[in-house]
């Protein structure tokens, strides 16, 4: 089968986000497009010849397409074995690990995580290195600059590859081996918590539980983990068929876009426990009746009762958390005398601290947490979590929350978006509060300031700086507001304001994070230009 350099012409604008490159679809669909950034990729990878790929995707729309002129450029470029999920199928988080128990160089994922799917939604690339990890800022910027000056890529004429029939097949110079996307995931999750514990709880028939996949690659990780193995009853996973465009919703698990999953846990007949998660299997929703449990919480809770769970029994070597995430976590890691690290958004920042036993736990606070099983967040893992912690405990959610509250205080936590349709505009509303930093002291806004700044942050393993990470303003009750633009989308511009308040003592602290939180929100709000420049007075999402 003959290999061929086909001529190209570079693409300006396949720099990648916080979590790879995510475009329209109809972007992608250009000729040459993703054959370009994929060449990029694989040129700034190593010497993949000889090696093995790990491909699969959360099944949007174009993941079949995308995946065939994937496996005609890794035959191109002399990749030896692709390992992909059948039907196109793999999560985030099982790609992650299927990258390292096959000892892959590297894994390309299609997706967009939480972005809307369909001919007119979006699609996205990632790659993971042979850790499983996502490619570090490093890795990223030169693929980027590689993809500024591409002129040519390497393709095999393979035919058409069946990613449906399970088992090995060559294609020319490639094998391409599809499996089960869910067997070695739930392995491990077998490894992890106790299976017999969760099935007695599951299987009583009075405790009653819901999963939403929201028609997102975790519907089958749910039905065979939940259903199957631990024996809940059938029906208790809902939307649980993929589809190419998640049922025209956005796959994201949050109390907006799963707002019926939070209003059939408020309602009369809810179930004890729920949970959702996102397009690619890698986001966490918990929820328990009448109650969201804030990211930071949750990841706080997990910390502080790991040791009940098997896995985890020895203890946290550290934590970490992204810095937007609330600092309910950092009390946790006090009291277990830990060290709690600070991150840059993005699951990236955490690769290195997972990969040098720095930490066990970490989260961010856009519904992701995770172990040091693995390289990537991970939805469903945090679900058995809680579903083993609330069989250890013999606790629900509700109190296990409210017990933590009444334990460490009260990290009121909760995210202002604001949407911004001129891209430009939404930086310039940007740049403007990084240069307000210096004086935002001196600035009367209700409450004393007591210091500002522009997050940088150190990898503490490879010495490297990432600046402009965020902007970070205390006030004097002990509150902190956030501010970083969002680097997922792909149009406009958001800036995301995350608020938090802290509450200890005796008062009531039931009320919701919004409420609680809505005056600091004003005041974020007026620290910029928002209202002057965008005519934006409200947000445009609350998280
Ligand atoms: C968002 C979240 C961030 C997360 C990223 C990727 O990024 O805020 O915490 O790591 O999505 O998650 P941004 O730049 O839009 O704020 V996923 O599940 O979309 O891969
Ligand atoms: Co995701």
């Amino acid at each position: 089968m003959a290999t061929h350099s086909v001529a190209t012409t570079p693409f300006p604008d396949q720099q990648p986000g916080t979590a790879g490159l995510r475009r329209k679809v109809t972007v992608f669909q250009q000729e040459h497009y993703l054959a370009n950034f994929l060449q990029a990729i694989l040129d700034c990878a190593g010497d993949l010849r000889g090696r093995s790929l790990v491909a699969g995707g959360d099944g949007r729309y174009f993941n079949r397409e995308a995946l065939q002129i994937a496996a005609e450029l890794a035959a191109g470029n002399g990749v030896d074995r692709l390992i992909v999920g059948q039907g196109g199928l793999l999560s985030t988080p099982a790609a992650s690990l299927l990258i390292g128990h096959r000892e892959a160089a590297g894994g390309l994922l299609l997706t967009a995580s939480h972005n809307p799917g369909g001919p007119d939604g979006d699609f996205g690339i990632k790659f993971n290195t042979a850790s499983g990890g996502q490619a570090s800022e490093r890795l990223t910027a030169e693929i980027f600059d590689t993809s500024r000056h591409m002129e040519r890529y390497f393709v095999a004429d393979i035919g058409q590859v069946d990613f449906d029939t399970p088992g090995e097949r060559r294609y020319g110079p490639l094998t391409v081996e599809i499996v089960d996307p869910v067997a070695d995931y739930a392995t491990v999750m077998q490894g992890l918590f106790d299976f017999d514990r969760i099935g007695a709880l599951l299987r009583t028939g009075e405790f009653r539980m819901r999963f939403d996949a929201l028609h997102a690659a975790t519907g089958p990780y749910a039905r065979t983990i939940l259903e199957d193995m631990l024996g809940a009853p059938e029906g208790t996973v809902v939307n649980g068929e993929p589809l190419e465009d998640f049922g025209g919703g956005h796959p994201d698990p949050n109390p907006v876009d799963a707002a019926s999953l939070v209003a059939f846990m408020s309602a009369d007949g809810a179930a004890d426990f729920a949970a959702a998660s996102d397009g690619d299997g890698d986001r966490n929703m918990i929820l328990g009746r009448g109650l969201v449990v804030s990211p930071g919480d949750s990841l706080a809770i997990l910390a502080a009762h790991a040791t009940r769970i098997p896995g985890y029994a020895d203890g946290l070597a550290g934590v970490a958390r992204s810095m937007p995430t609330s600092r309910a976590i950092d009390r946790v890691a006090e009291r277990l005398d830990i060290p709690c690290f600070e991150t840059p958004t993005g699951w990236r920042f955490f690769s290195n601290l997972l990969e040098h036993g720095h930490i066990t736990l970490c989260g961010e606070e856009s519904f992701g947490t995770s172990s040091n099983h693995a390289r990537e967040k991970d939805g469903l893992w945090a679900v058995l979590f809680w579903l083993d912690l609330q069989a250890a405990t013999g606790r629900d959610v509700v109190s296990l929350v409210r017990g933590h509250w009444a334990d460490y205080g009260r990290n009121v936590f909760c995210r202002h978006d604001y949407f911004i349709p001129d891209a430009q505009q939404g930086r310039d509303i940007f740049e403007a509060l990084e240069k307000s930093v210096p004086s935002l002291a001196r600035k009367s806004v209700g409450l004393g300031v007591t210091g500002a700044d522009i997050f940088s942050y150190r990898d503490p393993i490879d010495d490297s700086v990432s600046d402009h990470q965020g902007v970070r303003v205390m006030l004097e009750d002990g509150s902190r507001i956030v501010y970083r633009l969002s680097g997922t989308g792909t149009a406009g511009a958001t800036l995301r304001i995350y608020l938090e308040r802290i509450m200890t003592g005796s008062g009531d602290m039931t009320a919701s994070a919004a409420s609680l939180t809505g005056p600091l929100g004003h005041i974020a709000r007026d620290l910029t230009t928002l209202v002057e420049s965008a005519g934006l007075a409200a947000p445009t999402g609350v998280i």
